[in-house]
């Protein structure tokens, strides 16, 4: 996603300060954005395709199986804009069942998004397209390239789970403002076993995804930690319905970067995502909450994922 970028003086500074910030907390923190350098994208397609991480498959058979209902509900000629677009592809499938008039995929990294889109104009002329590099989850301010026909936002992959439920909320009431429609998949609650496996793989591939953090680390901040004396924690916590993702330290420890020091002392972590979980009634509350109006929902026949559409 994100390592291909030039980045301004000003830029780097705001990342260097921001992860310090929340490495030096009494609680380390940091983004799980920096979780996407370019390794760390491709490991999250290796995920994808693990046997225990359902979402992205379960998604895509929701999409598969009820295609023609979820087009219906959503209408043909709207704008649509694609929140974290990447590669493009999830809303490629849409484009013969929704006929969007318009197509704006929308991520950090515009020149990935370029060169997919290259391909989906051959591929599909009669709609126009649009890619825009931005961060949309700090702005929505659309250049008025952006057509006026009716928007639908396509937000897919239960990515609203990495916010804490108040900034979901936030994000979805300034989605409304910005006078979208919505299209959006949530992992549900289940089984706890279920939730385990799914961020905790037998393979290690989501153990491999978060000790990448600390390679990229390491170059954003001129750090030195050491991946082996680190380990993956990925479990579900029910009180709070999220997964969460830690790296721990496996013994006393002291990280180094360019002007700083941290010392974690064994069994101490670095929180580094959290994905939260929600059930079909806390969703819909959620959506309400903001301001939309649930036109319809879909989930598959175990009941472990939803896609949404509500209207403003
Ligand atoms: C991309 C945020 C939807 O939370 O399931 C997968 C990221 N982290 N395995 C998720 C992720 C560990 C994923 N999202």
């Amino acid at each position: 996603m994100a390592d291909n970028l030039q980045r301004s003086d000003t830029e780097t500074n705001v990342i260097r300060d921001e992860l310090i910030a929340g490495l030096t907390a009494p609680r380390a923190t940091t983004s799980p954005k920096y979780l996407y350098d370019a390794l760390g994208s491709k490991l999250f397609e290796a995920i994808c395709e693990l046997p225990e991480y359902y979402p992205t498959r379960t998604e895509a058979a929701i999409f598969e199986r009820h295609g023609a209902e979820i087009a219906s509900s959503v209408g043909a000629g709207a704008t649509l804009i694609d929140l974290g677009a990447g590669n493009c592809a999830k809303a490629a499938r849409l484009f013969p069942s929704l006929a969007p008039s318009q197509y704006v995929p929308i991520d950090i990294s515009a020149d990935f998004l370029k060169a997919a889109v290259a391909q989906l104009e051959r591929q599909f002329p009669d709609i126009r397209m649009l890619a825009l590099g931005m961060d949309f989850s700090s702005t929505l301010d659309l250049p008025p390239a952006v057509s006026d026909a009716r928007r639908l936002f396509f937000y897919p992959g239960s990515s609203i789970g990495n916010f804490h439920p108040g900034e979901a909320l936030a994000f979805l009431r300034r989605l409304r403002q910005a006078d979208g429609d919505l299209l959006i998949g949530v992992d549900l609650v289940k089984d706890r076993a279920v939730l385990d496996a799914a961020y905790d793989d037998a393979l290690g591939v989501t153990a491999s995804f978060n000790l990448n953090l600390l390679h990229h680390l390491n170059r954003l901040l001129g750090a030195d930690f050491n991946l082996r004396e680190w380990k993956h924690r990925g479990f579900f916590n029910p009180e709070l319905s999220r997964i969460e993702m830690h790296l721990e330290a496996r013994r006393d420890l002291t990280v180094r970067w360019n002007g700083g020091v941290r010392r974690f002392g064994e069994g101490e972590r670095i929180h580094t995502e959290n994905s939260y979980k929600y059930t079909p009634d806390s969703f819909a509350g959620l959506l309400q909450e903001a301001g939309f109006h649930l036109a319809q929902r879909w989930t598959d026949e175990r009941g472990w994922f939803m896609v949404c559409h509500a209207r403003r």
